[in-house]
């Protein structure tokens, strides 16, 4: 088998990939390891920024977010018993949107099928070889039987757990970490969302979000210890404890309970991977970098990474040119970094960590109080939460 752009991986920074080239017509193969079924149930995101929600109408790919996505103009951060909302529109003129990462799969998975390019499913990769030639090498596993697929530039778009990094010789590849030392419990609830905008709330007790994925279906969250096992929690726990975390001092704040469909544990890490290309291969998403979810940034830096990489390959294919495939690492790193920054800031700013002294604590208060009371402090939380300009 041979291809132009080899893609490792069928999550949304692959799949959105594959389309952009598909329709600059550069030719290229996506092979995803697992099958359909399970990359299109996959819980995970459920904010697009304003740059995403403009990256998939543009490829045709916006059409029912359009329809059953919900547009949000703010978020509310609830901490010492109050809350503030952080109008996005008013200060900043974008808005976000609530279209679960599960939705955007479906609809990329859909236009693949219908239109190319080709994507294989339960096709393992098991290296990237050749990064340094004219010609890297995808060997991959399908059908019980060993291929390979040629190509002339590999893109990883297999994940923090994909094997497309290790493709960058260990001499050349910088990263750079940090774990935290709490988890996200994450349940889904067949209940209307008890606020009609997403609250992140900071408690002695532990940090709690309430997000939701449609008007009748909530997400939440709460932080756990790490290593916590979601089967420990009751469901009267999990809402005995968010009842705790959301409580207002007035008393006025009801969460409304309803049947827990599922439960889930996410650690909580910070990580970059540089260069995001060495050679013929290339990085992008969560395979270069990963965010705590606090940010609700990790989706958006993935269709951003590919936004920039499709251009450049556009680039080279109309114009010969190398120069935007060249810069491509440069300029998306920028952009990861300030993400990095601002996911950091939310999560250590929410979360208490449990070692954490009084002192913290209430600079902590601190900084969110600053939040509330000035327009500039909210309006930089709400310029980095709705997103910056893509490259
Ligand atoms: P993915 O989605 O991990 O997809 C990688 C794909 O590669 C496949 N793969 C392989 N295929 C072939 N051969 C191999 N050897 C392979 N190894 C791996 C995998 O099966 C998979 O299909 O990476 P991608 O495309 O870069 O997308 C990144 C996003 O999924 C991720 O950043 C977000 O989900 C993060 N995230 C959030 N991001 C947001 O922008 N907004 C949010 O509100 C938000 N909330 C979240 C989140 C992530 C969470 N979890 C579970 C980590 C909430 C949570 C709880
Ligand atoms: C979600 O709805 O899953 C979600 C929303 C906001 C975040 C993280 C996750 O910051």
């Amino acid at each position: 088998m041979r291809t132009t752009v080899g893609i490792v991986g069928g999550g949304p920074a692959g799949l959105l990939l594959a389309r952009l080239l598909h329709q600059a017509g550069v030719d290229c193969v996506l092979l995803e390891c697992r099958d359909r079924a399970y990359v299109e149930q996959r819980q995970r995101a459920g904010i697009l920024e304003q740059g995403t929600i403009d990256a998939l109408r543009a490829c045709g790919a916006g059409e029912r977010m359009d329809r059953e996505g919900l547009p949000h103009d703010g978020v509310e951060l609830r901490f010492d018993g109050r809350g503030t909302r952080i109008d996005f529109p008013g200060l900043t003129g974008r808005q976000v949107m609530v279209y679960a990462q599960t939705e955007v799969v479906k609809d990329l998975i859909a236009l693949h099928l219908a239109e190319g390019p080709q994507l294989l499913f339960e096709a393992q990769v098991t290296a990237v070889e050749g990064a340094d030639t004219d010609s890297p090498v995808i060997r991959f596993t399908h059908s019980g039987r060993e291929q390979t697929l040629h190509c002339d530039y590999v893109v990883g778009c297999d994940g923090f757990h994909g094997v497309t990094r290790h493709a960058i010789p260990d001499g050349v590849r910088q990263t750079f970490e940090r774990v935290y030392p709490y988890s996200w419990l994450g349940i889904l609830a067949d209940v209307p969302p008890s606020s009609d905008e997403l609250i992140y709330a900071h408690h002695e007790r532990g940090f709690a979000l309430l997000s939701m994925r449609s008007p009748s279906v909530s997400r939440l969250y709460l932080q756990v210890p790490n290593g916590t096992d979601p089967a420990s929690w009751s469901d009267e726990q999990i809402w005995g404890e968010l009842d705790a975390r959301f409580a207002l001092a007035d008393g006025s704040f009801k969460l409304a309970r309803g049947p827990i469909t599922s439960k889930s544990v996410t650690p909580m890490r910070s990580f970059v991977a540089e260069p995001m290309r060495y050679g013929r291969v290339l990085l992008a998403g969560d395979a270069a970098h990963i965010v705590p979810p606090t940010g609700a940034k990790g989706l958006n830096l993935a269709v951003a990474d590919v936004v920039v990489l499709a251009r450049a390959f556009a680039h080279l294919h109309t114009t010969g040119s190398a120069e935007l495939l060249d810069a491509y690492s440069d300029t998306c790193l920028r952009r990861v970094w300030r993400a990095e920054h601002f996911s950091y800031f939310m999560t250590t700013t929410l979360h208490p960590d449990p070692e954490q002294s009084p002192f913290e604590t209430r600079l902590q208060i601190s900084q969110l109080d600053r939040i509330a009371s000035s327009q500039h402090a909210a309006a930089e939380v709400a310029e980095n939460y709705t997103g910056l300009p893509i490259g």
